[in-house]
């Protein structure tokens, strides 16, 4: 059995899944003996979580893209050196609900910062600390809002049009197709056990190959 620890996000638009499947990949790697923890962006300790209350809350100032990027980082610094690092050094994985890949995402292709500033941000906080595995879930995205939409009050995020999502799942698929050995691009349109069974699997085979260097 492998031990020591990896990095995995999950990512995609909104309503994909995410939560679902981390969920799935929890009890998966419970089964499969790997001792994890899961956590989530913007947050994953108690100062960034009120960063994420910032960031999410809908509000009648507009907030800068400059702003939001620095919040996202600001929350992203107290996250990885406080939690996820320290889980990685004690042979821990790591499963993150989003990281960086997000703000390519969701800032750059969203919102239309330039990806080289992100880039910039990502190397200072960052160093080259960087997820060893991405799954990207990937459905169109009206598929993921009529899912996301069941849930009520929508925020800051949620209440953006169509092509501002559409603009995200084309960044995320361009990042994918650009590093196939990294990311994992799963079907998320298909039944949840499809799905489920995918990422399973995914899993699987990942605490079969060997770490990183
Ligand atoms: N953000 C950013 O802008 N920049 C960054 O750097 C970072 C984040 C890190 C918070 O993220 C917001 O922050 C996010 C991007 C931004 N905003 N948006 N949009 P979040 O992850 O907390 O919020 P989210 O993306 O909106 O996730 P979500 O809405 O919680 O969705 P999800 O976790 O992907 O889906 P889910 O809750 O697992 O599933 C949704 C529903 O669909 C639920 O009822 C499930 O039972 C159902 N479901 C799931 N899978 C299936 C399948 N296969 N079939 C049918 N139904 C399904």
């Amino acid at each position: 059995m492998q031990t020591k620890g990896r990095f995995i996000t999950f990512e995609g638009t909104e309503g994909v899944g995410k939560s679902t499947q981390l969920e799935n990949a929890a009890n998966t790697l419970d089964q499969l003996g790997v001792e994890f923890i899961v956590t989530r962006e913007p947050g994953g300790t108690p100062m960034a979580e009120k960063i994420r209350e910032l960031l999410l809350a809908p509000r009648e100032e507009p907030v800068h893209e400059t702003t939001e990027l620095l919040l996202m980082f600001a929350a992203r610094a107290q996250h990885l050196y406080n939690c996820i690092l320290p889980a990685l050094d004690r042979g821990k994985w790591v499963l993150c609900d989003r990281f960086t890949d997000a703000t390519f995402a969701y800032q750059g292709g969203g919102r239309g910062v330039p990806k080289e500033r992100i880039a910039l941000l990502e190397a200072l906080v960052q160093g080259d600390v960087k997820p060893d595995h991405v799954i990207l879930l990937d459905a169109p995205v009206e598929t993921g809002m009529a899912r996301a939409r069941q849930r009520g009050e929508l925020d800051r995020f949620e209440q953006e049009a169509q092509d501002f999502f559409q603009r995200i799942r084309d960044t995320y698929l361009e990042r994918a197709t650009a590093l196939p050995s990294k990311y994992h691009v799963v079907n998320a349109a298909l039944p949840l056990e499809q799905v489920s069974a995918s990422v399973s699997a995914l899993l699987a085979a990942l605490v079969k190959m060997p770490a990183p260097a």
